[in-house]
C-alpha cells in the first residue's frame, strides 16, 4: 500500500481493487482482457475500483449461462422465488448505510437520497417478493356450457436490463425483481459511471440464493456490451432507463428483432404555481424537486410555470433559497447539493448557460464550482433563470442538471398550455389551494406522474411509473403494472362438456 498523487485527503490509501462480472454464479474476468475505472466525481483522484471492459463475448458466455438457468427457474415456484427476493432485500435492510455510502462516493449523491435510493431498492424487492403469491390472472366465465375460460402470466425468458447512473440500485432494483420473480433470468448492463453500486447488489443477490445463471452481470460501454445485449436473438425482453438519444438506436435494433422493449427516457418536468398558491411550500417543493440530486433525476423540475401575479415573490424565495445550498461531497451530511456525474456532464451544464444567457435572465448561479474541496469533483451552481419563454431551448431541452428556468404566464389556461407544450411528459405538479383548479390538473396535464402541492420528485414503488409522449414507449416500471413488461399472457380454455363446442356459433 502506498501513498499517490492521486490519493486526496481524507481519503485511505489503498491498492484499488479489481471486480469482476458474474455469470454462471461465478466471478469471472473478461474476455477483453482489459479494465476501466469508476471515480468519485466530488473527487476524481479518489479511484473506486477496477472493472471489467465486457465484449459480445462476454454477453454470450452469459446468455449461455442463462439460457441453462432459465428451465430450474421458471419450473421453481414463485412464491419459493418471492422468498428468495425477500432473503435479498432483508440483506439490502442490512447493508443500508455500506450500501448508501457506496453510492455516494461513486454516484456523488448526498447521503441522505442515497439512503433514499438504497430503499427504493428495498422497496421495490419487498413489493415484488409479494407478487411471488399474486401475480394473478383472470378466471372469467364462458360462454359456452361446460367450459372454463382463464389467463396465466408466464416469464418471456432472457431478460436484458441496461440501468443508468442516476438512480444505481433502486432502477435495477426495479427491473430486476418484476424480471425475476416472474421467473425471467437476468442480463444485468449498468452504467459505465456506476459499476460498483451494481457489483455490491449482485453480490447481496447471490447471497440471498438466487442460483447461478439467473443474474448475470457484465460491466463495460454501451457501444459494446448494450448493443450485444440489444442484438441477441436469445434476450426475448429489454428494460432500459437513460437518454433519448440511446433509447431510440435502441427501439430501432429492437423493432427489427420483433422484442418486447421498456424504454425510460428523457423529461423537461415542470411545476405550475398558481396566485393562490402557499408560495413557501412551492418555493420548498421547486428547490428539491430542481436541484435535489443535483438535478439529475428523470423526475427533476426544471421550469416553473408560475402566475405573472405572484412571479416576483416566488423567484425572491427561490433566489435567496438557492443561494444558501451548500455544494461539496455527499458524504458530507452538511453538504445540500453534490457534484454533476462527470465532467461531460458539467460541459452539457454549461453549454446551456450560454444558451440560457441568450433566452432568459441569470438570477443566480450560471458558473462552474472549482473553490476549495471542489477542485477535483465536477460542481455547478444551483441555477436559476428567470423570464424564460416556454419555447426557449432552456424551456424545452432536457439538461440534467440543476438549472431551473421560470416561465411566467397568466392563469390556469396558459400555464396548463404551456406545461403539456414540451415532447416529453413524466412529472408534473401544480400548487394551488383551489380544489376544482387541482382536479382540472388531474385532468389536463400530459405526464405519467402528476403531483398537487408537491413537486416533481418522490414517486412511490406501487405505482406505476413512466411517462407519455417521447419520454417512453407506453411501459410502465412500478407497481402491479411492472409485470407486463417481463410476462407474456397465455389464456387458456378448459372444455369439459365431452362433445364438440363452437365459440361464437353454437351459443348463438
Ligand atoms: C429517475 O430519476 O429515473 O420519483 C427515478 C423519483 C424517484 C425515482 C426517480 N423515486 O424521483
Amino acid at each position: 500500500m502506498t501513498e499517490t498523487a492521486t490519493t486526496p485527503p481524507g481519503v485511505t490509501p489503498t491498492e484499488v481493487p479489481t471486480f469482476r462480472h458474474f455469470i454462471a454464479g461465478e466471478w469471472t474476468d473478461s474476455t477483453s482482457g482489459t479494465t476501466f475505472e469508476s471515480h468519485n466525481p466530488a473527487d476524481e483522484r479518489d479511484i473506486i475500483g477496477r472493472f471489467q471492459q465486457g465484449t459480445a463475448a462476454d454477453v454470450a458466455m452469459a446468455v449461455s449461462a442463462a439460457w441453462a438457468a432459465r428451465p430450474m427457474w421458471q419450473r421453481t415456484p414463485a412464491p419459493k422465488r418471492g422468498e428468495i427476493m425477500f432473503a435479498f432485500a432483508y440483506l439490502m435492510a442490512e447493508h443500508k448505510e455500506r450500501l448508501a455510502r457506496a453510492m455516494t462516493r461513486e454516484m456523488g449523491k448526498v447521503l441522505s437520497e442515497a439512503r433514499g435510493d438504497v430503499q427504493e431498492g428495498i422497496d421495490i424487492a419487498y413489493l415484488m417478493a409479494g407478487e411471488g403469491r399474486r401475480m394473478s390472472g383472470e378466471t372469467v366465465p364462458s360462454e359456452l356450457p361446460d367450459k372454463w375460460a382463464m389467463s396465466i402470466r408466464q416469464p418471456i425468458g432472457i431478460a436484458g436490463i441496461i440501468t443508468p447512473w442516476n438512480f444505481p440500485m433502486a432502477i435495477p432494483c426495479w427491473k430486476i425483481m418484476p424480471a425475476l420473480v416472474t421467473g425471467n433470468v437476468v442480463i444485468f448492463k449498468p452504467a459505465s459511471d456506476t459499476p460498483h453500486c451494481a457489483t455490491l447488489l449482485v453480490e447481496l443477490m447471490a447471497e440471498a440464493g438466487f442460483p447461478p445463471g439467473v443474474v448475470n452481470l457484465i460491466t463495460g460501454g454501451g457501444a459494446e456490451v448494450g448493443d450485444a445485449i440489444v442484438d441477441n436473438p436469445d434476450i426475448g425482453v429489454i428494460s432500459f432507463t437513460g437518454s433519448s438519444t440511446t433509447g431510440r438506436s435502441i427501439s430501432v435494433k429492437a423493432g427489427q428483432r420483433l422484442k418486447r422493449l421498456s424504454l425510460e427516457l428523457g423529461g423537461k418536468n415542470g411545476v405550475v404555481v398558481l396566485k393562490d398558491a402557499d408560495l413557501d411550500l412551492a418555493a420548498d417543493g421547486i428547490l428539491w424537486s430542481a436541484f435535489g440530486t443535483t438535478g439529475q433525476r428523470c423526475t427533476a423540475c426544471s421550469r416553473v410555470i408560475v402566475d405573472r401575479v405572484v412571479a416576483e415573490p416566488l423567484l425572491e424565495r427561490l433566489e435567496t433559497r438557492a443561494r444558501k445550498l451548500r455544494l461539496g461531497s455527499g458524504l458530507d451530511e452538511t453538504t445540500d447539493v453534490g457534484p454533476l456525474i462527470n465532467a461531460d456532464a458539467v460541459d452539457k451544464v454549461a453549454s446551456y448557460i450560454d444558451i440560457g444567457n441568450g433566452e432568459g435572465e441569470l438570477v443566480t448561479g450560471g458558473g462552474r464550482a472549482t473553490t476549495g474541496d471542489l477542485t477535483h469533483g465536477h460542481f455547478f451552481e444551483p441555477t436559476i433563470f428567470a423570464g424564460v419563454g416556454p419555447m426557449d431551448r432552456i424551456g424545452q431541452e432536457e439538461i440534467f442538471g440543476p438549472v431551473l428556468s421560470v416561465i411566467p404566464v397568466d392563469g390556469y389556461n396558459e400555464a396548463m398550455l404551456a406545461l403539456n407544450q414540451t415532447r416529453y411528459g413524466l412529472s408534473s405538479s401544480i400548487y394551488t389551494q383551489d380544489v376544482n383548479t387541482a382536479f382540472r390538473a388531474m385532468r389536463d396535464f400530459e405526464t405519467g406522474i402528476v403531483y398537487v402541492n408537491a413537486g416533481t420528485t418522490g414517486a412511490e414503488t406501487h405505482l406505476p411509473f413512466g411517462g407519455w409522449k417521447e419520454t417512453g414507449n407506453g411501459h410502465r416500471e412500478a407497481g402491479h403494472v411492472a409485470l407486463d413488461t417481463y410476462t407474456e399472457w397465455k389464456s387458456i380454455y378448459v372444455d369439459f362438456s365431452g362433445r364438440l363446442q363452437r365459440a361464437q356459433i353454437d351459443n348463438q
